[in-house]
């Protein structure tokens, strides 16, 4: 009689690699992604997309696509997102081809001119019908770039939402608030480094062997509870002051407390007890909804000796408050995309 644990050899099974794509979609989307290149991201693939040749060639990826050759020569929109999206759509055969079989897709956008308005959304309409999970990270118009860019951004940020399993805004005037007094090319350096920073992360703790592990059904749980998406981030020795700081400092002034999910990721030293990483999650779940979905990650780094560093990525979020909100009146439509004031 043969053993009951006869062909359960588990070498027989083949295990499926999660397959990331990174795409960074007009002049800012490819700075993002100019960066992230430069802090590395191994475990996820990147690709640069724009309608500008130009931008283009500075990105450093290693996969660069020109989309809409020959409607704009390679020239870019002109801030047109009608044309973005017409050259994007008109990629659909290879974009199809280059999103097949990927799992996670994240999509970077700046949000105002034309090609990663306009082409940005086409993209996630592409990859999801392709089967993939698809996160875009946007951000909105510095308030000095004017109404125009600012209402050009709403409506793509509409488009963006519904084309995206998940949406997480960025509002340029408060990072650069957080970065206080920095001339403007070095504020979108941080911010790029920011959002770098957070799709590292993100991969990492899905793909690295960690203490405790994230996984993609852990993401997709959490992603899956719609609404908006904001990021605390938090970086500090002690645990208190890491919650403390990531609290004060949430990158889109939303209230977070009756958020709906959290993913959390801890990365520390050889002093990120569990205990610790306990407390930091608690106190992360204390001001979300009673009913809330927390799945968290916990990671040892030789690196980070000495210091414990959160992110963690909230959803289910509604409102909206603080600098935002004297652009955020009934009816105005960020108020809507955001889900303060109904449909
Ligand atoms: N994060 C980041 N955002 C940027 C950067 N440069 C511009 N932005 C923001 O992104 C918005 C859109 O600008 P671009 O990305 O240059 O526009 P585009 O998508 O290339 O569109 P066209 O050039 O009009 O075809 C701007 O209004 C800025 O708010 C950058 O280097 N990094
Ligand atoms: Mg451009």
């Amino acid at each position: 009689m043969g053993s009951r644990f006869e062909g359960l050899d588990e070498s027989e099974v083949e295990l499926h690699e999660l397959n990331i794509l990174v795409v960074g979609c007009g002049g800012g989307g490819c700075n993002s992604i100019h960066r992230l290149n430069h802090i590395g991201i191994e475990a996820a693939t990147t690709m640069a997309v724009n309608t500008d040749q130009k931008s283009l060639k500075a990105t450093d990826c290693p996969n660069r696509l020109l989309l809409g050759a020959e409607y704009t020569k390679g020239l870019g929109t002109g801030g047109r997102p009608d044309v973005g999206e017409e050259c994007a759509l008109n990629a659909s055969p290879m974009l199809s081809r280059i999103f097949q079989g990927v799992d996670l897709t994240f999509i970077i956008t700046g949000l105002g001119g034309g090609t990663g308005t306009g082409a940005s959304p086409v993209m996630a309409d592409i990859a999801r019908r392709c089967g993939s999970m698809v996160i875009s990270i946007a951000t909105t118009p510095f308030s000095f770039e004017g109404n125009h860019r600012r209402n050009v951004a709403l409506k793509g940020l509409k488009r963006l939402r519904e084309s995206s399993n998940s949406l997480l805004v960025l509002d340029n005037d408060r990072l650069l608030h957080m970065v206080d007094n920095l001339p403007v090319d070095q504020g979108l350096a941080i911010i790029d480094q920011l959002i770098s920073e957070l799709i590292k992360g993100t991969v990492d703790a899905l793909t690295t062997p960690s203490l405790i592990n994230l996984d993609f059904a852990d993401l997709r749980t959490i992603m899956e509870q719609g609404g908006v998406s904001t990021i605390l981030y938090g970086e500090n020795a002690d645990p208190e002051a890491v919650v403390r700081d990531a609290l004060e400092n949430p990158l889109l002034d939303v209230d977070i407390h009756g958020g709906t999910g959290a993913l959390i990721h801890i990365t520390g030293g050889s002093n990120l007890t569990m205990r610790r990483a306990n407390r930091i999650v608690a106190s992360i779940t204390k001001v979300l909804d009673d009913e809330a979905t927390v799945k968290f990650g916990v990671r040892v780094e030789e690196e980070m000796e000495g210091s414990i560093r959160m992110i963690a990525v909230v959803t289910g979020i509604s409102e909206v408050h603080g600098p935002l909100a004297p652009t955020v009146i009934p009816g105005d439509d960020l108020g809507r995309i955001l889900g303060k004031y109904g449909p």
